[in-house]
């Protein structure tokens, strides 16, 4: 089934100049890459976007993370797109993700894991809808 989700290459990637590489490996998957944007997330973009983690103990830090230099977003659209792309990320922690995976590649800790990309159809939706509403 074709399906969206909102990805984003978070400051630690940017930072570490991984933005092309990972639009780089979205694009050889085949997956469709229908809008890219470059900014710095506002705080109150960035609680609604981890508002399912509001009450966790790391949520101030995540949003002071996320919110601490550029982000890479992008929009991408294809067959079974959530999992293709959750597979190509690897697990949330790196130390639990695969060579081959994005995470299992270019990142060590839970807190810097270089991507985000949405977890499921709806949470696709929520994420586009709020990081790209002229999608919509
Ligand atoms: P996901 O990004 O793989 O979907 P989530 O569970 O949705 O993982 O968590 C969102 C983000 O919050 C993670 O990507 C990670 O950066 C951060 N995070 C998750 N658990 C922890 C933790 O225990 N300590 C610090 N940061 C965490
Ligand atoms: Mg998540």
């Amino acid at each position: 089934m074709t399906e969206r989700s909102f990805v984003m290459v978070k400051p630690d990637g940017v930072y570490a100049g991984l933005s092309g590489e990972i639009l780089s490996r979205i694009e050889r998957r085949g997956l469709n890459v229908i809008a890219v944007r470059k900014i710095i997330m506002d705080r109150a973009v960035a609680e609604e976007h981890y508002g399912e983690h509001r009450e966790r103990p790391f949520f101030g830090e995540l949003v002071d993370f996320i919110t601490s230099g550029p982000v890479f977003m992008l929009a991408v659209e294809g067959e079974g797109a959530i999992v293709a792309l959750r597979t190509m990320m690897g697990p949330t922690n790196p130390l639990e993700a695969p060579p081959g995976t994005i995470r299992g590649d270019f990142a060590l800790e839970v807190g810097q894991n270089v991507i985000h990309g949405s977890d499921s159809p709806e949470s696709g939706a929520r994420e586009l809808a709020l990081h790209f509403p002229e999608l919509s």
